[in-house]
């Protein structure tokens, strides 16, 4: 049993994809990050970054935070969506793409989505630098996706679960460049009933919060030091 401390946005909906594909029992608690439940202690005690999702393995007595290590944490305890150390090269195709998306494309889309949609001005190098950025890793993904299925190859891995959520909003930032091996990607991914499934999750009433006010902006895009040290 897994508890999943989430909240809908796209480095959460990565785990639910991997345990609805695996049909793996968890429960959810909600981590509302623009009422501050991010800050809670009990919280916090397994997520010191603030940031969500963290997985906690009941049956283990295993938690962890950072996206990326729980999809390995759960792909290499469940002998799924990775290959094992046994097929080196294999498995360096599910990491090496696994660490891109959170090192890069999920960096570059959130700061995107910040300078386009939330910054207080609209700073146009700011929002150039990093559209520009994106949509240059979205184009690192079509062409790789030109003459295989998936990311690591012919497998759906860990690393499609990882980039799936934050490639499927790309559009915007790719309106003159077709990307039709990204596209072709995105939607088989979407296709599948674990993807619905775990979409599903995120549009639970639990979930549906007003756009965020001024105050609760300031609390999510003014943190420094001094909010870890309080
Ligand atoms: N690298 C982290 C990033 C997680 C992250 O940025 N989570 C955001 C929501 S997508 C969050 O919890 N934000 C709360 C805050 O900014 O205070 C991961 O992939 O788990």
């Amino acid at each position: 049993m897994y508890r999943l401390h989430y909240w809908p946005t796209p480095n959460g909906h990565k785990v639910t994809l991997f345990l609805e594909e695996m049909g793996l029992p968890y429960e959810i608690v909600p981590v509302n990050i623009r009422a501050g439940d991010q800050f809670r202690p009990e919280f916090l005690a397994i997520a010191p970054n603030n940031r969500m999702p963290a997985l906690e393995d009941l049956a283990d007595g295993v938690h962890l935070f950072e996206s990326g290590a729980i999809l390995l944490y759960l792909a290499d305890k469940h002998g799924a969506f990775i290959a094992p150390a046994s097929q080196a090269q294999k498995r360096a195709e599910v990491l090496q793409w696994l660490f891109w998306q959170m090192a890069g494309l999920g960096p570059m889309m959130g700061q995107a989505n910040h300078f386009r949609n939330y910054a207080p001005e609209k700073i146009p190098y700011g929002i150039e630098r990093y559209s520009n950025e994106s949509a240059r890793l979205l184009a690192v993904m079509d062409k790789r996706l030109a003459d295989r299925e998936f990311l690591a190859g012919a497998d759906y891995s860990i690393a499609d679960m990882a980039a799936f959520p934050w490639a499927k909003l790309g559009a915007p930032l790719l309106a003159d460049t077709p990307m039709p091996n990204l596209q072709r990607w995105v939607t088989a991914i979407a296709e599948r009933p674990a993807t619905v499934r775990a979409y599903a999750v995120g549009d639970g009433p639990a979930f549906k919060v007003p756009e965020p006010t001024e105050a609760q902006k300031q609390m999510l895009f003014q943190q420094g030091a001094a909010t870890v040290r309080r």
